[in-house]
Order: structure tokens, then sequence, then C-alpha cells
């Protein structure tokens, strides 16, 4: 059956289904309502005021990623002889919701090169021979990847391991995500994180949402648009495809919204993949046109803005059209929109990141709101969507290369330690450093770097040279099967509502929430922290550094951050307190910007050629589908898109007839990094002509590793491909 709307009934059906799985709805339910931070997105849901209500306190928020993160967590322990019975080999074919549905990982596991399986160990024995390894390897040759999922507290216990261990090679998942959302806001504002919260977002009167699928990986950020909506405000999507949940979405708290669904965008902009830098700037050429800008505003707070003014002036319309793809027409209307706006919000996500020209993509859309005046006040202001429950907390308490200024002397002064000054690689040029056997050990909390990296085999390749590899994680992926270390340990943590004590989470709204953890579900797995504090104080560069035994108390290690992180300082007293707190700092309701001149700054761009336009080649995105949370696949269709399975290449019936392709051919797919075949291509009138969609993780082959320089963040949207027939 096609599916005209997002979310609704089915979802609410879905629940159901999960609560089967789950043992039972109240059991489900239970758990969903548990005073822990939500799973899935950095949306911000849970905490104290209990599971499933938002910012504002609104309740029953659910989505379906959450019932299925928390499903899976809910899984039984994976038997102990399955390890003798399957090889590394048979394990490597499984597709990654084969990996996920095994069971929760609850004993330590090894490998040994030259071995066919994995072995499981005890937790002595694991913990002994890591020690022995990372006492024998040179720090600098050792490199610690975080993804978002973890605490705070744990965030920041294993940064400062890895910088006492010696090396600044520190990084997280947001290389691969956010990271031109911080570093052009950065360069813009002076901060890199949402300058409002949730309440701001209802307030205004226009939103845009750029390069981004909320209804499938935000769904709770439809119950805002709706208000927006709702409320005579104006919903301006800029995307390559019509989502169709992006059209309508059927918000199940919400009685009138899911029997009749919501109308989300008030006008859908289709440009092609990589059009976004031109057509911001075309909108800038229009509202200069209008003679809407906000010039009392450029005067007095915002700094180069006479020559961006210039810039703009010097476009011209033909190349503005021929790079975005939008004509000029569409490009004023939605200018004029603007330009009639009192409190205009930005929302973008990885449509606009995940370019070779990400950074100067945040940049336009910041120049885009200063132009206005949408920048420091109430009601409007900038928004970059996040991803992972906790990945901005990562980033906050110090889990960078290259730690704040702040940081790092107040850790050299108030806690007398010394830490290492040599700069730190990002994630890619671990990967890289790996592939020339430079690195020695990696060490991963959470995540799966396998799976998330730009070009597959490259990536089996470089971790596959790595003398050991140690990963953190509750249940099996791919990197857990592909690219294995001369010797690779797998070791089964806690989830966050399973933790014995307390942690913190910081939503992209930049708001601290505690997490009361919880009853463990499984015997086998630790707490992040107590291993990362058991590492400490076994390893030798470490050991005598810090108390480690008291670094097993997360209070303790909230003292430590409220007295090193910029804007934390209330968190020493949260697990008391209960009290959860917005982040000093973060929140601009005012122009004063953190920059050195005090001002925001505009900046200017040259315009990238549209990529792929030769015969043949079409632009590929690499994207999630409905049923996925990142490499972590819960079911192969995609329901929003009417798909059935993921081996397919999403084309629009016009350029199918152009190269005469019938639906569901199958046909090679190959780029200048790598190949993949028997891909079934199919119709699909919602995507721009020119420009095509695949499947991530999968689609990782295809991706080659040139990436932004400015936030060496790759081009996971910006593929060249060529499509042939196999038969
Ligand atoms: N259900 C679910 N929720 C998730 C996740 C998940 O995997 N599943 N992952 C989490 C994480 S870590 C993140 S970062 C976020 C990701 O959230 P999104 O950014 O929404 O995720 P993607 O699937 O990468 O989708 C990108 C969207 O950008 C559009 N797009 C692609 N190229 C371009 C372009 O050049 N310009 C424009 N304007 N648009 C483009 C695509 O059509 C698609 O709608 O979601 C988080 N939430
Ligand atoms: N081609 C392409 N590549 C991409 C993207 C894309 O759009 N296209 N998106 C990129 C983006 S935005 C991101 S964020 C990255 C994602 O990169 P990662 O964050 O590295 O990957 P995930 O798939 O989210 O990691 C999932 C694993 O985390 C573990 N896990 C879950 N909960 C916990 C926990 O509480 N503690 C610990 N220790 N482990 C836990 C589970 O074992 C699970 O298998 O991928 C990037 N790669
Ligand atoms: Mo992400």
């Amino acid at each position: 059956m096609k599916v005209a709307s997002g979310g609704g009934f089915r979802a609410i059906h879905y629940t159901f289904k999960k609560a089967r799985e789950a043992g039972g709805l109240l059991k489900l339910y239970r758990a969903m309502r548990s005073r822990n931070a939500c799973k899935t997105c950095a949306l911000g849901m849970g905490g104290q005021k209990g599971g499933m209500v938002n910012e504002k306190g609104t309740f029953p928020e659910v989505c379906k990623k959450s019932l299925q993160a928390m499903v899976a967590d809910m899984q039984p322990a994976i038997p102990p002889d399955f390890w003798s019975s399957h090889s590394i080999d048979e394990l490597k074919s499984f597709s990654p919701r084969q990996l996920e549905s095994l069971g929760r990982l609850n004993q330590p596991l090894r490998y040994r090169q030259g071995s066919r399986y994995y072995e499981p160990v005890n937790w002595e024995e694991a913990i002994e021979d890591i020690v022995n390894k990372l006492d024998r390897v040179e720090a600098n040759r050792s490199f610690f990847y975080f993804s978002g999922r973890s605490s705070n507290e744990a965030g920041f216990l294993l940064q400062l391991f890895a910088r006492l261990f010696g090396t600044n090679n520190v990084n997280n998942c947001s290389y691969y995500c956010h990271q031109a959302s911080g570093v052009g806001l950065q360069s813009s504002i002076g901060t890199g994180t949402a300058t409002i919260v949730l309440e701001d977002l209802e307030k205004s009167d226009c939103v845009f949402l750029i390069g981004g699928n909320p209804a499938s990986n935000h769904p709770r950020l439809m119950t805002s648009l709706m208000h927006v909506r709702r409320r005579g405000g104006k919903v301006i999507v800029i995307n390559p495809v019509r989502e169709t949940g992006l059209v309508k979405f059927r918000i199940p708290s919400d009685p009138l919204s899911l029997i009749f669904g919501t109308k989300i965008a008030t006008h859908y902009i289709q440009p092609d993949i990589g059009g976004d830098l031109a057509l911001l700037w075309g909108i800038a050429k229009s509202l200069q046109q209008l003679d809407a800008m906000d010039h009392d505003f450029l005067e007095s707070y915002c700094q180069d803005s006479e020559r961006w003014a210039d810039q703009v002036r010097d476009f011209s319309w033909s190349e503005i059209e021929e790079k975005s793809g939008v004509p000029r027409s569409s490009i004023e209307e939605i200018a004029k929109i603007y330009a009639k706006s009192e409190r205009a919000v930005f929302a973008w996500t990885m449509g606009i990141t995940h370019h070779a020209h990400g950074v100067q993509n945040v940049q336009a859309i910041s120049n885009l709101a200063l132009c206005r005046g949408m920048v420091g006040r109430a009601g409007c202001g900038l928004m970059p969507i996040r991803g992972h429950s906790n990945v901005q907390g990562i980033g906050s308490v110090g889990v960078t290369p290259k730690l704040k200024k702040e940081i790092f002397q107040a850790l050299e002064n108030h806690h007398s330690l010394k830490l290492p000054t040599a700069d730190g690689l990002d994630t890619l040029a671990c990967m890289e450093s790996a592939d020339r056997s430079e690195m020695q050990v990696g060490f991963f909390l959470g995540g799966n770097l396998y799976g998330s990296n730009p070009d597959s085999e490259f990536a089996a390749a470089s971790l596959s040279k790595l003398k050991m590899c140690v990963m953190l994680n509750t249940t099996l992926n791919t990197g857990h099967f592909h690219g294995l270390a001369e010797e690779t340990y797998v070791l089964p943590v806690l989830a966050r509502d399973e933790e014995p004590a307390p942690t913190t989470q910081e939503s992209m709204f930049n708001f601290v929430r505690l997490s009361d953890g919880g009853p463990r579900r499984l015997q086998g797995p630790r707490s992040e922290i107590s291993l990362i504090a058991a590492f400490g104080s076994k390893v030798k560069e470490t050991s005598t550094k810090v108390d480690w035994r008291s670094m097993r108390n997360p209070e303790e290690i909230r003292r430590w951050i409220a007295s090193v992180v910029p804007g934390y300082s209330s968190i020493a007293e949260i697990g008391k307190s209960k009290e959860e707190f917005h982040i000093a700092g973060r929140t601009l309701h005012r122009p004063d910007f953190a920059t050195d001149s005090g001002k925001a700054r505009l900046h200017c761009h040259s315009l990238p050629e549209l990529k792929g336009k030769q015969r043949c080649q079409f632009r590929l995105m690499t994207v999630r589908s409905e049923g996925q949370f990142n490499t972590v696949v819960y079911e192969e269709e995609d329901l929003y898109r009417n798909q059935d399975g993921r081996d397919v290449i999403l084309m629009h019936p016009a350029d199918m007839n152009e190269i005469s392709l019938r639906h569901n051919q199958k046909v090679m797919v190959t780029s200048d990094t790598g190949k993949m075949s028997n891909i079934r291509v199919r119709e699909f009138g919602n995507i721009k002509r020119g420009n095509v969609l695949m499947y991530y993780p999968e689609a990782n082959v295809l991706v080659s590793r040139k990436a932004d320089p400015a936030s060496r963040t790759p081009a996971f949207k910006g593929v060249v491909i060529q499509i042939n027939a196999q038969n």
C-alpha cells in the first residue's frame, strides 16, 4: 500500500507490535517512561520529567525509533555457544539487521589473527591483555573514537584517560555528522550550537527546514512544526526529494492531526544535490532587490556586511539558477515570504553538512539569518538539528582533538595535570594514518567506525592494519566483523537506562538532562564509567595521575566537569538537586556574539560547479531509511519512500527513460571509489531529475574520502555515479 503521510495509526500499531517483542505493553511502557534521556536523536526527550516528555513538558511524545532502540536493548543475550558455531566469514555476510537482532552482547570477546572465530574471554583476562598492549604502545600511535550515545561522564572520563595516556587523537562521530555546523557557526557567530530553545521554534512565524528529513529522523520535531502551521506560520522545505512526511504528517499525540493529517510544508523547493549554496545566495540576492535587509542590525552587530552585500550584487541570476537547479521565480517567491517574516528559524541537517562545501553552506544560512536580524532575539535564530542523543554533550565535555582553552587550562591549573600539546587528528585523519600503518591501537566507545566511514573497502583495509582494536558496544554491528585488527576486543557495556548511578546528556537545545539509570537487564555487561576507570587505574602511564577509584562515581566526574567545562557549573549539583538546566552562554536572545570583535561575521564564497553534469552521470545522496538508526538497521523496508528493501537506487522516471532503464531492472552503480552490482533501480518521481538516492551504510562503498577542508566531513551526499544495466 502506498503511504501518503508520515506518522499516524501505523506508528501506533507499530507500538503494539514492538511491545509484544519486548514482553508486553506494560513492560515496554515502563521502560519508555523511566526517567532517562531518550536514546535516539538529540531533540531531547525524557530525563527527570520522565520518558516521552519533551523540553516543553508535552506528553506523550513517542517515536518509532526510540521504541526500536529500547526493544533492541531489551533483547536477551547472545548465547555463549554462538561464537564457536559461527565463523567470522559467516557473520561477515550477515546484514546489519541480522546482526542487531542476534541479541545483546554480554561477555567480552576476543579475536586473534589466524583464527576464524571470536572467543569469549572473562573480564579479568580481557582487561589484563588490553592493558599489557596499551603499556607497550607509543601514545601517539593510538586513537580514540566516540559515538554520541554515551553519557557526558563516560565521554569526559575516556577523553581524560586518552590525554593522560599521552594523545590528543580524540574525536567523535561529529566529524562525519554536524562538524560543518560547529565550524560554520563558530566562524560566524562565535558559538557552535543552536541559538534558540524549543519554545523559540514554536514562536516563530517562518521555519526554513533545509536538507533534513525530520519526519523520519526527528519525528518529535513534527509536533512543533504543526504548531507553527496552526498559528499561521510558514514552513519552507528545501530538499531535492519531496519527502512524504514533510508534506503531510499524522501526529500520534494530537487527535485531529492523527485522523486528518497535518500539512507541514507550505512551500517545497527542490534544488539539485549540492545546490543549496547557490540557492541561499539567490535568496539573499532577491532580498537585496526587495530592499528587505535589516541595515541597522548589520551596522550595529555585524562585520564584513558591505563586502558581503557587494558579492550578493555581483552574482548573476543565471549563475545562481544554473548552480542551484532552482528557477529565479521560485527563489523570489520564498524570499518574499522571508522578507515578511518577523521571527524566522533556520533549521538544517545532513543535506547541508555532508558536502565538500558544508561549512560554506552553514555560513550562507547564517548570513541569511543575520542580514534580516534573525539572530539574537527570542523566537528566531539558528538551529542545527543534531543527530545522536548525546553527541553535543560529548563534544562539550572535551571529546575533540583540541581541548577548549578553558578546559585545558582548568585541567592543568586546578587539577595539576600535564596534558599533551601535539595536534590531535580528526576521524578521517586517524583512519588514513592507520592505513599508513602509523597507528597501532584503536579504542572505540560505541558506534561503528567501519560502517559510518566513507570508502568501505579502504575503511576495512585501514582498520585491519591495527595491532589492537577495542570496541565498547551494546549490540553487534558490521564493524565487529569487517576490518578486524590483529587482536580485536568487543567489550559489552550497559545501556543508559541500565546504569547503576545517574548520568547526564545534553540536548541540541543546550539543555542538560539527568538520566536515573536503572536495573541491569543482563549479567555480564559493565558500566562504561567503571570500565574506563578500571583501564585508568591499571595502565602504567595513567595509573597514578588521577584517583581512578573515586572516578567510578559519576558524582565525582560531574564535579570535575563543573570545574572545567564552560557553562557547565550547575552539573555539580544535578545528582542531588535533580535540576536540569540550560548551559550558560549558549542561547542567544540578545545579539551578544562571542567572537573576538563581539560582532557576527558575514562570509563570502564562490559558488561550486554542480557535480555530475556529464551524460550518464548522476548526483547520488546516501541517506537513512525510515527503518534504521545510522548503521543499525531495524527493518529492511522504507515505509515513507515505499521501498521494500535496501538494495535499491531511487531515480526519477524521466531519467530512467532517458538511459533506457526499466523499473526493478538490475544495475551496476559505479563511482570513482567503488562499485555495487545487483542493485534494483526504482522509479521515484519524488526526486529531482539528475539526482539519485541510495541507503547508507551499504552505499559507503561508493563514497569517496574527499572531505570538506574546513570541517573534515566527507561528501556523503555529493557522490557522482554512473549507472549501467546488468541484463
Ligand atoms: N530514524 C532515525 N533517526 C535518526 C537517525 C537515523 O539513522 N534514523 N540518525 C540520527 C543522526 S546521527 C543524524 S545526523 C540525523 C540525520 O538526519 P537527516 O539529515 O534528516 O538524515 P539523512 O537521511 O542523512 O537525510 C538527509 C535529508 O537531506 C536531503 N538531502 C540530501 N542531499 C541534499 C542536498 O544537497 N541539499 C538538501 N537541501 N537536502 C539534501 C535528503 O533528501 C534527506 O531528506 O538523524 C538522527 N536521527
Ligand atoms: N554514507 C553515509 N555515511 C554516513 C552518514 C550518511 O548519511 N551517509 N551519516 C554519518 C553520521 S551523521 C553519523 S552520526 C555516523 C554514525 O556513526 P556511529 O555513531 O559510529 O554509528 P552508529 O551506527 O550510530 O553506532 C551504532 C552502535 O552503537 C552501539 N551502542 C548503542 N548504544 C550504546 C551505548 O549506550 N553505549 C555504547 N558504548 N555503545 C552503544 C551499538 O553497539 C551499535 O551497534 O555515520 C556517518 N556516516
Ligand atoms: Mo549524525
